[in-house]
């Protein structure tokens, strides 16, 4: 039996390390939003598996041995002798955001199947997390995860469900109605302010956090990077989470620590605050360095940062 179940697109990243505006010095990382859960969960001690696709090609097997000495279970990831492993690149754009650039149409992941799925082994895990990413890379991929959701749904499995809008994926309109749907078949929405932004263009994020806990999940949680978050029960009970401040790197994959460490968090049994505020020090911890995998926490870290960041609010309140 295992924690968590991730299912998605692995993204082998290319990251620009160029001020200069040019585009010729990169750094590898590794990428792919519901990989980067997996590895996540695991560093902090649960016990995390993958389900995905991957090429026959050398993307594919680093992936795999990253996964490996991750300790993430890769017996659901199969390898597609006809398609290669996904990449994609993080160029600045002139106003110092950064932009993503896929190659990855027609990937091995793209072209999961539902036939790829093993109930009885996501019957047995404690939460399945898929994300709208894996929903928008293609059609197969879309059935496959709507095909994992109601075999954790029937078995009693928690379906975590992180939006992740990526405009360059689908039509915005095709995106919200994924994101709806799926609103209505999670147990705990994640969601940011710029996927909020990117589906209801300017709509207030508060009105729009109600309608999506009224729609069906446990919780929602909206993720608002170095501002902290808010939770959201279905009853309508709000937790405002702080954010801790740290010398922020790099953010890319900062959300995805978090979800993780929320559902970790969770599993262990912790209250809503609680995993949230274990959740923004492990996404807190991520943003610190460079790329989304390299500078994951492990559980002690994380625990030690918190720690050390009681000892401050404590002396603060007692001096
Ligand atoms: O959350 C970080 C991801 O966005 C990044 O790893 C790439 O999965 C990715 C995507 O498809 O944008």
């Amino acid at each position: 039996m295992v924690d968590l179940i991730a299912l998605g697109e692995p993204l082998v990243e290319f990251g620009a390390r160029s001020d200069t505006g040019r585009l010729d010095t990169f750094s590898l990382g590794w990428g792919g939003d519901t990989s980067n859960v997996a590895i996540a969960a695991a560093r902090l001690g649960a016990s995390a598996a993958y389900v995905s696709r991957v090429g026959d090609d050398e993307f594919g097997r680093m992936f795999r041995d990253l996964w490996k000495e991750e300790g993430v279970d890769t017996s659901a990831v199969e390898v597609d002798p006809d398609a290669p492993t996904g990449i994609y690149f993080i160029v600045p754009d002139p106003e110092g955001q950064k932009r993503f650039v896929y190659y990855r149409r027609g990937s091995a992941a793209s072209r999961m199947q539902p036939a790829d799925l093993d109930p009885d082994w996501i019957g047995g895990a404690r939460v399945l997390h898929v994300s709208g990413i894996s929903q928008a890379i293609s059609e197969a991929a879309l059935g496959t995860v709507a095909a994992a959701m109601e075999i954790a749904e029937d078995r009693g499995v928690m379906v975590s469900y992180d939006a992740n809008v990526r405009r360059q994926l689908q039509p915005v309109a095709l995106l919200r109605a994924i994101f709806e749907m799926s609103l209505g078949r999670s147990d705990i929405v994640f969601v940011s302010g710029e996927d909020l932004d990117a589906l209801y263009d300017g709509r207030p994020h508060d009105e729009l956090l109600e309608e999506a806990a009224d729609a069906g999940p446990r919780l929602v949680v909206l993720k608002r990077g170095a501002e902290g978050s808010t939770i959201l029960t279905r009853s309508g009970d709000r937790t405002e989470v702080a954010p801790f401040e740290v010398d922020a790197a790099d953010a890319t994959g900062a959300g995805d620590a978090f979800a993780a460490a929320f559902l970790v968090a969770r599993l262990d049994g912790r209250d809503v605050a609680d995993a949230g505020r274990f959740a923004s020090a492990v996404g807190a911890l991520t943003a610190t360095g460079l790329g989304a995998v390299a500078p994951l926490p492990t559980r002690e870290q994380a625990e030690e940062f918190l720690q050390r960041e009681d000892a401050v609010d404590g002396g603060a309140a007692g001096g």
